[in-house]
């Protein structure tokens, strides 16, 4: 065996893993923001959160961060952006190429990993494994998430779950937009929408999703934001196929949103 390897405890390994970890979810069970589902967006918002020192959560199910990113479009694993997108590309110092006028390519492996790793250096924390099940509600507003780890889920044991505390929870779970639909479950139609449940997304239509997801990101129930692909099911945008600037821009638009909130916190009345 090469020298430079030394002397290795498997036991000492086991107990830095252990160790490292609880430390890392302890330090993480009150947090500022809770992000469920680590996608394009939910990964852009928690970067542009955590580089204004917010302390930000991610929630992702699955094994691997990246959502529908990975994939390109039907498997072809390039994205499409347009001018606005490749400003956020440009800022991770993700490489784009001039498809024809307001149209940019990006090689979408590139894209998320580098998008991933920004928001765990931006001090982002990202827990894999773990689903979002349920949330807290106090008065009329959401105060957390239920957690519970993917592995439960996937073998539907009944293992009751474990609970987060979040100022403030952004629902980036993409098509689903499962933090809303629990909710709706929960307390009826009392989302921000028209008729106060998820409306579901339209027929794709990539221009006027692109457009809506933006007026879309917004706080669809008191102390919950949707982000990404999530926003135009709740508020009924259209999808639209495998152009990614609209993710990023709302991953940033939301963070925007909530930091205005987090700088400028709502008056409250002095009880003299
Ligand atoms: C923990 C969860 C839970 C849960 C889901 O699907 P995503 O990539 O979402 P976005 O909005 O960042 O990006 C959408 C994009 O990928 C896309 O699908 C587009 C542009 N479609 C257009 C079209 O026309 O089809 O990521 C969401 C993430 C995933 O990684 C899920 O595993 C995760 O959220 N997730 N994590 N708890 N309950 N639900």
């Amino acid at each position: 065996m090469p020298e430079k390897i030394g002397t290795l405890d498997d036991i000492v390994i086991t107990r830095a893993i252990v160790e490292r970890y609880f430390q890392k979810l302890l330090d993480h069970v009150d947090v500022d923001v809770a992000v469920a589902g680590g996608g394009p967006a939910g990964l852009t918002a928690a970067y542009y959160l955590a580089k204004e020192n917010v302390k930000v959560v991610v929630l992702e199910r699955q094994l691997r961060i990246g959502g529908g990113m990975w994939g390109g479009g039907m498997m072809f694993n390039e994205l499409v952006v347009q001018e606005a997108g490749k400003g956020i590309l440009n800022e991770f110092g993700v490489s784009c190429y001039p498809y024809q006028d307001g149209y940019h390519t990006a090689d979408s492996v590139e894209a998320i990993t580098t998008i991933g790793s920004k928001a765990c250096q931006a001090g982002a924390k990202i827990f894999n494994l773990i689903s979002v099940e349920d949330v807290m509600i106090r008065g009329e507003r959401v105060t957390g998430l239920v957690l519970n780890w993917t592995a439960t889920e996937v073998a539907k044991l009944h293992v009751d779950p474990l609970t987060i505390r979040a100022k403030w929870v952004v629902d980036a779970t993409g098509h689903p937009s499962e933090v809303l639909q629990i909710i709706q479950r929960k307390v009826g139609p009392k989302l921000f929408t028209s008729s106060g449940k998820v409306e579901g997304e339209k027929p794709m239509w990539a221009e006027v999703g692109e457009k809506t997801i933006l007026e879309n990101t917004r706080e669809v129930y008191p102390g919950v934001y949707v982000t990404g692909m999530a926003a135009n099911a709740a508020f009924g945008g259209p999808r639209m196929g495998p152009i990614f600037g609209g993710m990023l821009l709302s991953g940033q638009r939301v963070a925007e949103l909530i930091l205005s909130k987090i700088k400028s916190p709502a008056k409250k009345k002095c009880s003299v």
